[in-house]
């Protein structure tokens, strides 16, 4: 096994264990290709979605937990000549060459959109799968640092704990072996796939870095078995993976609202402290993070009783005030003779064993612990029902951390991959399962608070996670630091994100690690406003990073970005409502809106926030301007309204205190226009700032709390701006499933 953030820095090895074409033939709708040592199996689903798998003779292919829903199989239509046996989907065809056995995905007018490299390869366990490098662009792989583009680029995927990466670490907390192509095409713009490897192995990409004419992905074990998802745009293409993988919920609205963390608000009276000061000072927020050292001992579901005594009196005072309190939850369970958590995991058999039988043993934050084994029901329903009795003290979220997860004593810094867990297919080692532990650990965190408090949405943030976690838990980036680097890292690692399923986003504000600055701490905090989370928090150590922690003129600007943020909380909801229902994120980058704009491509300085805010950032440190580009269409200048002409760069001023925000003509933005301390402080109406232009939005609304939306709850209305200059608009209540109808204002800018 590899030490700590070793890679395996993986080489192409084109042993094909494909060979001699024999037959074919059509089962239950999937069509199997027989050569001498195993078989091809195609499957087409609804929208073209189509899985190939690759086995030996008798192997059957298992999905791992990131499929989540029973797609529609498709009956296929299949033609046979003397060279190749095509499958006819909708919008794509797949060829396999008898001779080669390669695989390509073709357009209707017989044009190629993918094709195999060479023919899938398997070199003792390792999986090789290679395809030709005949794309502009490669997006997604899930949480990466470096570019937006991930052409020429080689990445890891083994959940990994490193506070201390750059932009060319190829390991880091979550997996999510996802990518989109971009592929030029003739006849129209581009061709857009996603390909999905459904693999939990520790995995590798190579997107044209060792050979710039093939990229390869694969895995250090597992089955051969992707699928591959063509679409008209790389929205579309989202949207396809997000119906494979699942979506989010709708989010508690106040998990919208400022969130302020820090490792540790150590007693009860520096966590009250706080709220009151937040409350004093007007600066709105909703939610305080309990981190480790709320516990007794660091032992999971206790607190401690003399620095956070009267803990559910304490959350009572806390939820009169407004606020909401998450606490941390590591996966280390401390190994102490009285400590019931502890037995009664023992008692029930639910932590993960070595391979010789004996329990697995780690060192963590509270000392030599055993882990739960969250592959097998038993361990999940155990750990859910020790969770119900800690939550119900009256806590409102579970902040899942350490859950790659990170262990201290080893060279490893994990759980050793020969570990074994008793999974409900049957045991398997840790190797397997490494990837999936944190998303099963969130899993639980969101199972237990739904079954505790019956119909309210649950909030769950967690560090590790794998493809389709986006069903279970919000994500935080892990462990950044307080520099410019770290702060420009963060936004093509969010598009990324965003393009991989992942809405429901932060990273910690101001950075964790490192001490912060002023300058810092107030770019990131106007950056803030417009993260899915905005959620500021810092490391033990290091400076305070509270809004007042710098300067009266840092505390203004602060102020002004967690106010910008509730205005836009309306927008940012309905933002939401389109990650919930088709799989769009929130935080996109130029590229998902504009595809077909080739200055977008790379661009990264700069992203969409929702569909009609264009948002330019300030990067670098003494930074008073700022070159960004404006798409095809007509700008304005949200604070200034000022008028720009798309498809044109500009260098604009930005004084310290200002952020760039450009709105789309003929945009109509939902926003609440009364300041309020915390959601739900009072009832506030929704104003529509309506744009110069043209122009027509959904507007989604519900009780923002409970999951009454699931069983119709909400209204849907259709806004159309007809002509905003004579102050012509239209709303339309399309769905009705409340009580009442809203009242907008209307404000035409
Ligand atoms: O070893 O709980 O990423 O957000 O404050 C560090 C303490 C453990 C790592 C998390 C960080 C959190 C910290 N945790």
């Amino acid at each position: 096994m590899l030490n700590h953030k070793e890679t395996l820095n993986v080489k192409y090895e084109p042993s094909y264990f494909i060979s001699n074409y024999q037959k074919y033939f059509l089962e239950e709708n999937t069509v199997k290709v027989i050569f001498s040592g195993g078989k091809i199996e195609i499957t087409y689903f609804e929208k073209d979605i189509i899985k190939i798998f690759i086995g030996e003779k008798d192997e059957t292919s298992i999905d791992t937990n990131a499929i989540h829903n029973c797609l529609k199989i498709i009956p296929p239509t299949i033609k046979e000549d003397e060279k190749n046996i095509i499958i006819y989907g909708d919008a794509v065809d797949t060829l396999i060459e008898k001779n080669s056995l390669k695989i390509s995905f073709l357009s209707k007018d017989g044009k190629i959109i993918n094709q195999d490299y060479n023919p899938v390869g398997k070199k003792d366990k390792k999986i090789f799968v290679s395809k030709a490098n005949d794309c502009t662009a490669y997006y997604g792989f899930g949480e990466k640092s470096g570019s937006l583009n991930k052409k020429g680029q080689y990445m890891e995927n083994f959940n990994t704990d490193d506070p201390a990466h750059d932009d060319n670490t190829p390991l880091l907390y979550k997996t999510i072996p996802f990518y989109i192509g971009v592929k030029p095409a003739t006849m129209k713009n581009n061709y857009y796939y996603g390909i999905y490897f459904d693999n939990s192995y520790r995995s590798y990409f190579d997107m044209g870095k060792e050979n710039r004419e093939r990229i390869f992905f694969g895995a250090e074990g597992g089955q051969i078995q992707y699928y591959f998802i063509p679409g008209n745009t790389i929205k579309d293409v989202v949207s396809k993976y997000s119906i494979l993988t699942g979506v989010m919920d709708m989010p508690p609205l106040w998990t919208l609202g400022y969130q302020q963390c820090r490792y540790s608000y150590s007693s009860r009276g520096e966590l009250e402290n706080i709220a009151d000061t937040f409350r004093k000072k007007n600066i709105p927020c909703d939610c305080l993070y309990c981190d480790i050292h709320y516990m007794d001992s660091f032992k999971v579901m206790t607190f401690d009783g003399i620095k956070f005594p009267a803990p559910e009196d304490m959350l009572k005072n806390l939820h009169e005030k407004g606020f909401k309190v998450v606490t941390i939850l590591d996966p280390g369970v401390k190994i102490e003779e009285e400590y019931s958590t502890y037995l009664n995991g023992l008692k029930e058999d639910c932590y993960v064993k070595k391979s010789d039988g004996e329990l697995y043993v780690g060192e963590v934050w509270a000392g030599k612990s055993v882990f739960p084994d969250f592959s097998n029901y038993k361990a999940r329903e155990w750990w859910k029902k020790e969770l119900k009795d800690f939550i119900s003290l009256g806590i409102d979220g579970i902040w899942n951390d350490m859950n790659e997860p990170a262990v201290f004593d080893n060279e490893y810094k994990t759980m050793p991959e020969e570990c074994l867990h008793n999974s409900n297919k049957g045991t398997i080692e840790h190797k397997e399962f490494h990837n999936l532990y944190g998303m099963e650990m969130s899993r639980c965190s969101k199972e237990a608070q739904e079954e505790l408090k019956e119909n309210i949405r649950s909030f769950s943030m967690t560090r590790a996670t794998f493809a389709g976690g986006q069903r279970y838990s919000s994500i935080w980036t892990g462990d950044n630091q307080s520099t410019w680097e770290h702060l420009r890292m963060s936004i093509p690692m969010n598009c990324n994100l965003g393009i991989s399923g992942f809405s429901f986003v932060g990273n910690d504000v101001g950075g964790f690690g490192g001490n912060c600055n002023e300058e810092l701490f107030i770019r990131w905090m106007q950056l803030g406003t417009f993260l899915p989370i905005f959620r500021n928090h810092s490391a033990i150590y290091t400076r305070r990073q509270e809004p007042w922690s710098f300067s009266k003129r840092a505390e203004k600007v602060a102020e002004k970005a967690i106010n910008l943020r509730y205005r836009f909380i309306p927008y940012i909801y309905n933002m939401y409502y389109k990650s919930y229902k088709e799989g769009i994120p929130v935080f996109r980058p130029m590229v998902m809106e504009y595809p077909d704009d080739i200055n977008v491509l790379d661009i990264y300085s700069q992203f969409m926030f929702g569909d009609n805010m264009l948002i330019a950032p300030v990067l670098y440190e003494n930074e008073r301007q700022k070159n960004v580009y404006l798409p095809e269409g007509i700008w304005y200048n949200y604070f200034t309204n000022e008028k720009f002409e798309g498809n044109n760069f500009y260098n604009i001023p930005v004084a310290l205190d200002e952020i760039l925000v450009f709105i789309k003509e003929g945009s109509i933005i939902p926003i609440f226009d009364e300041h309020i301390n915390y959601i739900g402080e009072k009832d506030v109406p929704v104003t529509l700032e309506i744009f110069k232009g043209k122009g027509k939005i959904l507007y989604y609304e519900d009780d923002g709390i409970s999951l009454n939306y699931k069983r119709g709850e909400y209204n849907l209305y259709e806004i159309k701006s007809i002509n905003a200059e004579t102050q012509n608009t239209n709303i339309n209540l399309i769905y009705k499933g409340l009580k009442n109808k809203k009242e907008f204002i209307l404000k035409y800018k």
